[in-house]
């Protein structure tokens, strides 16, 4: 059964402006627990004496999910992280040209020794601690380098090996630059030296292919999927929670595995602490995402929302909805009368259609109109001009 990974509080608050206070991190953590998320990444303890002291509150919190501690590849960091008390540590490493020769200044030799150094000190401290490796921009590095490492990795005591598209470079159905090459081509390589780490993946959305390369990734074997909530992280971000699990209920074999009717809070709290909206057409959980609105669509809908929907919106908790504008039809107003408790009015015809040529004219400003707060007022509006004209014909 695939595995996800949130990174939410380590990754996402790698979202430039994003700060969560330890108690809202505390409270991600247990949301993403009763979703069922199997490994939830706290942070990275080095960076700041509060980030550490969340992670270990987490840690002590009784979640299910394994908690996560990121770490550079040095001792003293590694240290950091397990005196948070996590039960999984995530140690990364490049081994691209670039990196070895522009930043660290040392051959892949010189590298490979560090990395062991590093996991085989982990692996000492904590024996039952899942240790994972990660070669950072492995998608750009040599697939040799990253077999050698992963090779070494994994002999010092590393359980798992990710594959980190770190720039969102990678893309599916690309022969040697797709995320699906890198799992098979390093699977094979550790099989042949009989080892068998999870594969774990991590892949950024600077080319907006993050979901994409993910089941791309899932397809070609990999065991462990990063995530966050929003798709928050550095740049573009990763990939988003809620759009990875929808498509993966679709396919996996274990149907219950997520319960998916918590995402909506869980999103709402994280906009609001991240202070960063959702977009109204956000997959499942946007503004807009089971709304309907053109007149065709909507006189589809009230007969069956399948008709113009894939997805249940009840999966999530919440129910589909109407829109009012310029693309409304005249059943829209009646829905939306019906809605607002007026059902009274609908055999009133003129009002109904003068409702419906004063929500056009409304419609030209350019924003939604909110049936609940405008309607009633539309409403009363169109009752009075009726009563009005009535009056002046009667004279
Ligand atoms: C980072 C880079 C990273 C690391 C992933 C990992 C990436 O922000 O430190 O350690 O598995 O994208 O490569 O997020
Ligand atoms: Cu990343």
């Amino acid at each position: 059964m695939i595995q996800i990974l949130d990174s939410t509080l380590r990754e996402g608050e790698q979202t430039p402006g994003v700060y969560f206070a330890p108690e809202i991190k505390l409270a991600i953590a247990q949301f993403l627990d009763c979703i069922g998320i199997d490994i939830i990444e706290a942070g990275n303890p080095a960076v700041d004496r509060e980030i550490a002291k969340a992670i270990a509150h987490i840690a002590k919190a009784g979640l299910k999910a394994k908690i996560g501690a990121h770490s550079l590849c040095r001792k003293d960091d590694v240290k950091k992280a397990l005196e948070c008390g996590v039960n999984f540590l995530g140690i990364f490493f490049s081994v691209s040209e670039n990196r070895l020769q522009q930043d660290y200044d040392i051959g892949l030799e010189k590298a490979i020794e560090k990395i062991v150094e590093v996991i085989t000190y982990a692996r000492e401290q904590q024996e039952n601690l899942l240790i994972r490796y990660t070669p950072e921009d492995t998608v750009r590095s040599p697939i040799e380098n990253v077999i050698a490492a992963a090779i070494a990795a994994v002999k010092a005591g590393a359980n798992i090996i990710s594959i980190a598209d770190t720039t969102g470079y990678t893309t599916p159905f690309v022969q040697n630059r797709s995320i699906a090459y890198y799992v098979k081509t390093l699977k094979e390589e550790l099989a042949k030296q009989q080892l068998y780490p999870q594969i774990e993946i991590h892949c950024h959305n600077d080319r907006g292919l993050a979901l994409a390369n993910a089941l791309d990734a899932y397809n070609a074997g990999a065991d462990i999927i990063d995530v966050s909530v929003m798709g928050l992280g550095e740049r573009s971000g990763i990939v988003d929670l809620a759009e990875l699990l929808i498509n993966l209920i679709d396919i996996v074999e274990e149907k219950s595995a997520w319960n998916l009717s918590q995402l909506k809070e869980l999103y709402d709290f994280v906009s609001e602490h991240s202070h960063i909206s959702i977009s109204p057409h956000h997959p499942l959980l946007g503004k807009n995402a089971f709304t309907h609105y053109a007149g065709v669509h909507v006189n589809a809908v009230a007969k069956d929302e399948r008709l113009y929907q894939s997805l249940n919106p009840e999966l999530l908790g919440i129910k589909s909805s109407l829109a009012l504008g310029m693309q409304s039809g005249y059943i829209a107003v009646k829905l939306a009368l019906k809605q607002i408790g007026r059902e009274e009015l609908i055999e009133n015809q003129d009002l109904v259609m003068n409702i419906f040529q004063e929500i056009k004219e409304i419609a030209k400003r350019g924003t939604p109109i909110d049936i609940e707060q405008e309607l009633p007022t539309i409403v009363e509006h169109c009752i009075v001009n009726q009563r009005v004209t009535s009056e002046i014909c009667s004279v």
